[in-house]
């Protein structure tokens, strides 16, 4: 239990800048700032939850130039302008489709990552002890496709009033290589339609008068799944029938080859790793980075040199061969395993909790367990 003057002067002392979504990076590789991203004419928030304006922000429905490759179960850093105001940061996926460039994100959602009030920080406090930064897994059993990325930033400090929450969105585009069915991942919302004005995580009358924030979670549903991160073995009632090898990889609707006009931007982990271990590793720590400083000042967060540019090709990258189709990508074998740095564990964490071979579920702090 927070005390009311605590949260209200974190609520009060926070009302300045905006903030827009500016970069990501993809097992800690960048395809470069503003890359790969609807950005907004401005750095104003959405604050009309039946606006169009809810999917991507404005002028989000019109796509940009990059696709950026990657896929499931692939550790996903997304960097905010700095921010004070305080709520939650949400992620959501739109897709699959043919093209994320033509995709306009009106339309079906599904959450896949969630930070709101943890230990007393608001998700922009432990962002910001981060370097504005976030970091979280693409979930498995995705089906493969282009997707919209949505992030999202809720700012709380207006909630008193209907209306006076602020929505600041920002939708990249990603190409990803997965190995679910269509259809796998859920549950979906609508965008706009979901979130309604006078949600009780959206309208928050008491906000800067006995709001306590422990249990808030952010609009849009609980964290969804992938049911398809056992990727359709045969079925274990061993009938008679022919077992249903190798059903999963011609199920998935991947695209062909012909992505005609978006340009693929393929960013190449396996360079960008090996030329700077360090990076990966703080990075990868995220927001566990972050929990030691919650004592006050951040003066641990080590110097990241992502110096990572140099570590990524910009080049239209043909769709993932037949060949290749049956080994999950990003996967070490066992279904679901997760990769080196990957989150495996944490209080409202959901995806797979077995690391790859040669490494261990390491708990970072309640929220935030890591294969290491
Ligand atoms: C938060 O949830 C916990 C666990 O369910 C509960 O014990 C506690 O009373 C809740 N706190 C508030 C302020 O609702
Ligand atoms: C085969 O499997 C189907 C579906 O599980 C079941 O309905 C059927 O009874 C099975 N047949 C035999 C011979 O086990
Ligand atoms: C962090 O805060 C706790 C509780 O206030 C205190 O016991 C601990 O010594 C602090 N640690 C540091 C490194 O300041
Ligand atoms: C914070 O992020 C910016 C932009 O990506 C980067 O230039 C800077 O080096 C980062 N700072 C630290 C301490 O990681
Ligand atoms: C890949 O699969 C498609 C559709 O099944 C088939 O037409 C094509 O010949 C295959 N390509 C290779 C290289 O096997
Ligand atoms: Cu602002």
């Amino acid at each position: 239990m927070f005390s009311k003057t605590v949260i209200a002067s974190t609520l009060v002392a926070a009302v300045s800048a905006h903030q827009n979504f500016h970069q990501f990076w993809v097992n800690d590789v960048t395809p470069g700032y503003q890359v790969g991203i609807r950005m907004p004419p401005s750095n104003s928030p959405v604050t009309d939850v039946t606006s169009e304006d809810m999917a991507c922000n404005v002028g989000g429905q019109t796509g940009v130039a990059d696709t950026v490759a990657a896929s499931e179960g692939d550790t996903i850093k997304v960097q905010w302008d700095q921010s004070g105001h305080p709520g939650p940061i949400t992620h959501m996926l739109f897709g699959p489709v043919d093209s994320a460039k033509a995709a306009t994100g009106v339309g079906s959602w599904f959450k896949i990552d969630e930070l709101d009030y943890v230990d007393g920080k608001w998700a922009n406090e432990i962002m910001g002890a981060a370097n504005m930064s976030h970091e979280f897994t693409l979930p498995t059993g995705l089906p493969s496709g282009e997707y919209l990325l949505r992030s999202e930033m809720l700012a709380l400090h207006g909630a008193q009033t209907v209306g006076g929450a602020q929505f600041y969105i920002g939708c990249a585009q990603l190409k990803i290589t997965g190995t679910g069915k269509a259809g796998a991942c859920g549950p979906t919302i609508e965008l706009p339609g979901a979130y309604k004005a006078e949600d009780p995580n959206i309208y928050i009358p008491n906000v800067y008068n006995g709001f306590d924030a422990t249990n808030y979670t952010a609009p849009g549903g609980p964290v969804g799944t992938c049911d398809g991160s056992a990727p359709a073995a045969p079925k274990p009632s061993s009938n008679s029938t022919t077992p249903a090898t190798s059903a999963a990889p011609s199920a998935a609707p991947v695209p062909t080859s012909a992505a005609p006009v978006s340009s693929i931007v393929a960013v190449s982990s396996v360079a960008a790793v090996s030329s700077a271990p360090v990076a990966s590793v703080t990075s990868a720590l995220g927001y566990a980075t972050a929990a030691p400083a919650i004592n006050g000042t951040v003066s641990t967060l080590p110097s990241l040199s992502l110096a990572a540019p140099s570590g990524f090709v910009t080049s239209v990258i043909a769709a993932p061969s037949n060949a290749t189709a049956p080994s999950a990508p990003g996967t070490t074998g066992t279904a679901g395993s997760v990769k080196k740095y990957g989150q495996c564990g944490g209080q409202t964490y959901k995806g797979a909790t077995t690391c790859e071979s040669g490494t261990t579920c390491k708990e970072m702090n309640p929220y935030y367990s890591q294969c290491i």
